[in-house]
């Protein structure tokens, strides 16, 4: 009987060392250790054995189940730590690798343009003013000596909604409305950056809806010189020290005089070439002394007060500053065009 369990004993536990799976642990548990187990058969037979025998084999019985035992239990252990040192191998991940991208937004290059040259107006002591993109007959045109005859106030020309209410063609009603809120006192220093719309046939070089930035300073002896100053800084400020403008006679109905302002050519520096169309300077807006009639109509007297204004199209300056051939490329957001201007 010693030999008969002890032989269980070393089958088992070799079993049990062979073993790969705790499936296959559990299972020469059962067919070890189990109530129909080998062990327990042995035990069943004691009654034969001489009472010397019984207790010598039923301590030997005892200590086989408790070796099977033993052996099961560190056999699972070890197929568990396997187990999870085989998980931890799989799911390790590479810290040091980069991560996805992240993909980042920017400004529009419209609204990178406003932003640019309202910092630099505001470093000049100008303030950024706003209003209604719908106006009034009287704001839009009226205050702004365009008399009622005159050919810019066409139905044609502009969107009406009625017949005082329109969607504005200029950001100057910005300007009347401000000089009226300030009650005939000066100074004023504003430039007014909007949405400006005109019946137009949309092409590569208009459209029927777009940007402009218009400027105003009114005060006590403002002169032509200071116009041409603060023209003069904002040009080599948006396009390059090197660069020059000039002023060339003009007309506008709410200036007088008006000016046309050019830029020296960037391309050709003055020789001619195809992008000044052979004359070294591109216009980059219009500009002029306030007209007395206006200051009078916004309550500023024109006996006290003068003041010049401006105003430019800020497509067009992007345009011009970056070579973009066509406007439409500013409102169609093809991303591949948009990524070109972002800035951190
Ligand atoms: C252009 C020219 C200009 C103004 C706008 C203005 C405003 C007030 C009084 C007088 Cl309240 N003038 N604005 C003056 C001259 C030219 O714009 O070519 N714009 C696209």
């Amino acid at each position: 009987m010693r030999e008969q369990l002890e032989a269980l004993r070393d089958d088992a536990i070799e079993k049990i060392e062979q073993a790969q799976e705790k499936k296959v642990v559990q299972e020469i548990r059962v067919k070890y250790l189990g109530k129909k187990g080998p062990v327990t058969e042995v035990l069943r037979g004691m009654g034969k054995l001489s009472p010397e025998e019984r207790p010598v084999i039923g301590q030997l019985a005892n200590d086989v189940r408790e070796a099977i035992g033993k052996a099961i239990e560190s056999k699972m252990e070890a197929l568990e730590q396997a187990e999870i040192h085989r998980k931890l191998q799989e799911e390790t991940i590479d810290v040091t690798l980069p991560g996805r991208p992240i993909l980042k937004g920017g400004a529009h290059p419209l609204t990178a343009t406003i932003t640019e040259v309202e910092d630099l107006f505001i470093g000049l002591g100008f303030s950024v003013a706003e209003g209604p993109q719908i106006e009034t007959d009287y704001y839009n045109f009226e205050a702004l000596n365009l008399p009622k005859d005159h050919p810019a106030r066409d139905m044609q020309d502009s969107f009406y909604f009625t017949d005082e209410l329109l969607l504005r063609t200029q950001t100057s009603p910005v300007q009347a409305r401000t000089m009226e809120k300030y009650k005939g006192k000066g100074p004023i220093k504003i430039i007014c950056p909007g949405k400006v719309f005109r019946r137009d046939d949309d092409d590569a070089t208009h459209s029927h809806q777009f940007m402009q930035i218009e400027g105003l300073y009114v005060d006590h002896g403002v002169r032509m010189s200071d116009l041409k100053g603060v023209l003069q800084a904002f040009a080599k400020s948006f396009f390059g020290e090197e660069r020059s403008i000039r002023l060339r006679p003009s007309f506008f109905p709410f200036t007088e005089p008006s000016v046309e302002v050019d830029v020296s050519c960037g391309i050709c520096h003055g020789d001619g070439c195809r992008v000044c169309k052979q004359t070294g300077w591109i216009e980059i807006l219009g500009a002029g002394m306030v007209h007395p009639r206006v200051l009078e109509m916004s309550g500023f007297n024109p006996n006290e007060y003068s003041g010049f204004a401006f105003g430019m199209g800020v497509e067009r300056l992007a345009m011009l500053k970056y070579g973009i051939d066509d406007i439409r490329h500013f409102y169609t957001n093809d991303r591949r065009f948009l990524a070109q201007f972002k800035r951190v």
